[in-house]
């Protein structure tokens, strides 16, 4: 399988982020990727493809997704937040206040402060010096990956593996470790090369809250997300079965909450009702967010998963039968990160042999 990667991943790597009244070592840094190219390289899958950032054509794709204020926002956040004080040059960004329901949301202040407030919905999300443009390369490895499965003639499948992660990251917000959501960039991509209806499945232990609520109106994108129930676990404020999807976009949202402490057997159901609504929507094509964080030795994370058991998902994904691409999120075990993530692509190839090109 294909694997495009993001060369300039490390120029993205936060010190700490904000965690109940402490500041924390981050959990998402840049040797979780390096390990998983690595198993990937061990075991022979490829090719391997460098992500190009192609300037102002990846500057109009991710228009298509984010909105103008919040890119204009993130390609000028280091310079604005350096010039708050020249110390923060050695320091991370990271917010300490936030607009409310019944603020205002649509006037820009011109504090830095207030705005990385406005545009973040957590303080566990540093952006650094090389935040944008490893961000840009993530993105562009998740467009890279859809249209080479378009290349392939809507046959293929493909492996971003993009850091930083993408999936909490809305049209007009960061948080979770994300700035740009990669895995709808996909998607998006998808559709502009002519699939005409494309299913995002996420399998991160969280949920995807910034896709979902990319799509949350379309009927063109399908958005099913399988995760750590939001009444305990985070993104805590969206995630819950009764959001549907809303206008054109009613029915085409599917989340499948599960409890703390779920192991393979019942996520796994979870999966076959997510795979269900997919073969029912008809898909064209299919996004996985790969997050594999749903190991039982995650350190951030609540279910049970065993490095075994992600060899079935990724069979059980190309049951699907779809031109596909993955896209990496989040896994934090990062002694097992590597090992995890190749079993879903290698259970995934072995299972539909025409992929496997
Ligand atoms: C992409 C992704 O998986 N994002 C997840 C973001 C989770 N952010 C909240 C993390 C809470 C960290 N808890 C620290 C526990 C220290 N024992
Ligand atoms: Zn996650």
């Amino acid at each position: 399988m294909l694997v495009v990667h993001n060369p300039v991943h490390h120029l993205h790597a936060g010190r700490q982020e904000m965690f109940r009244g402490r500041l924390v070592d981050c959990h998402e840094t840049p040797d979780r990727l390096t390990r998983v190219l690595a198993e990937l390289q061990r075991r022979g899958v490829g090719p391997l493809q460098a992500a190009v950032d192609a300037g102002t054509t990846l500057d109009s794709a991710l228009a298509r997704v984010h909105t103008p204020r919040y890119l204009q926002f993130l390609a000028h956040a280091w310079r604005d937040w350096v010039a708050l004080d020249p110390a923060n040059a050695g320091r991370d960004a990271l917010p300490s206040v936030w607009p409310a329901p019944g603020m205002r949301f649509d006037v820009l202040p011109d504090s830095f402060a207030a705005r990385l407030g406005l545009f973040s919905f957590d303080a566990g999300t540093p952006l650094t010096a090389g935040s944008w443009a490893a961000a840009r390369g993530g993105a562009a490895c998740a467009i890279g990956a859809a249209e080479a499965v378009l290349a392939a003639g809507g046959r293929g499948s493909a492996f971003a593996l993009s850091r930083p992660p993408g999936h909490h990251a809305g049209a007009d917000f960061l948080g979770g470790y994300c700035f740009l959501n990669n895995a709808a960039l996909a998607a998006q991509a998808l559709r502009e090369g002519g699939q005409a209806r494309v299913a995002v499945l996420d399998v991160d232990y969280h949920h995807g809250n910034g896709t979902q609520s990319i799509f949350y109106e379309r009927a063109d994108v399908l958005t099913v997300s399988i995760h750590g129930d939001p009444r305990t676990e985070y993104p805590f404020f969206l995630g819950h079965a009764d959001e549907r999807g809303a206008g054109a976009g009613g029915g085409f949202n599917l989340n499948l909450p599960l409890p703390r402490g779920t192991g393979f057997a019942r996520w796994r159901e979870a999966l076959q009702l997510g795979l269900q609504a997919i073969a029912q929507f008809d898909a064209q094509a299919l996004v996985v967010s790969l997050g594999v964080d749903t190991f039982e030795g995650d350190p951030i994370s609540g279910f049970g998963l065993k490095s075994a058991d992600y060899l079935l998902l990724g069979q059980d994904i190309a049951g699907a039968a779809l031109p596909t691409v993955f896209v990496f999120e989040g896994g934090y075990a990062v002694d097992d990160v590597g090992v995890n993530t190749a079993n879903v692509i290698e259970g995934f190839c072995a299972a539909w042999p025409t992929a496997a090109a």
